[in-house]
Parts: C-alpha cells; structure tokens; sequence
C-alpha cells in the first residue's frame, strides 16, 4: 500500500471516531462530572431514548430540519446547522458542536430548553421511553 493512501486512511478513521458511543453508566458519570446533579437517571433515559448514546447521531425530520448529537437537539429550534437552513438558533451553537465528545454545551442548551419548556416535553423520546423513568435506572452504576 502507498503511504499517501495509507495516510488517506488514517485520516478518514481519525474523522470518523471524532463522536463517541458512551456506556450507559459512564454516561451517567461524565454527566455528573460536567454538573447534572439533580434526575440524572432523566438525563440518561432521554439520551439512549434520543440517540441510544451516540454523540455522532444525526437524524433528518420530516420538516427539513436535523436533529444532532446524543440528546438530538434540533436544527431549526436550537441550534444553527450552518448550511442555509432557516434557524432561530435558541441555544447559540452551530449544530456541530452537539456531535463531538465535549458534552458540556450539550447540557447547557438541555437545560435551557427544560426551563424554556418547564420539564422532558420538548423530547418525543422521553415521552415515549422515559415518562415512568426512575432512579433505579441507574441502579447498577457507582456514582
Ligand atoms: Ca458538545
């Protein structure tokens, strides 16, 4: 193999593990760490409802809009995906900044979106998988 190809490859991998799939209670642990200290078992629900833990996750919506990263923050709401889509950009990121390994902006916009929306029901996710969530959720994790 040439080394410029073998280079080529290198590359291409090193872009591609640029997200992360998270274990359940390591995810709950990092969260803790970046300072979700109240209902984290709601957190972590959510997120393997909205992305089954991947950071990476992108998903198109039927309006046009994206939904990105592990808690799938949208596109035309909340996040500006800086490709000429219409945005009011409610938590003042570009859309890429919600599919890196860094989740501490990740939990800035979730926050405000759980005051702007007084609670989960800004994510269908958790409605659907995550309305009777309970601490024991996380039971088997040390945290
Ligand atoms: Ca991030």
């Amino acid at each position: 193999m040439e080394l410029t190809t073998l280079l080529g490859l290198v590359l291409v991998a090193s872009v591609a593990v640029d997200g992360k799939i998270f274990y359940k209670c390591e995810l709950a642990q990092e969260l803790k760490r970046l300072g979700v200290n109240t209902e984290l078992y709601r957190w972590v629900c959510m997120a393997y409802a909205e992305s089954s833990f991947n950071t990476a996750a992108t998903n198109t919506n039927s309006g046009g809009s994206s939904d990105y990263g592990i808690f799938q923050i949208n596109s035309y709401w909340n996040c500006d995906p800086q490709d000429g889509r219409p945005t009011y950009n409610g938590c003042g990121h570009p859309c890429s900044d919600y599919l890196n390994t860094y989740l501490g902006d990740d939990i800035q916009c979730i926050r405000q979106l759980l005051r702007e929306h007084s609670g989960w029901g800004f994510s269908y996710g958790y409605a659907d998988k995550c309305a009777s969530v309970t601490s024991s959720y996380l039971s088997e994790c040390s945290l």
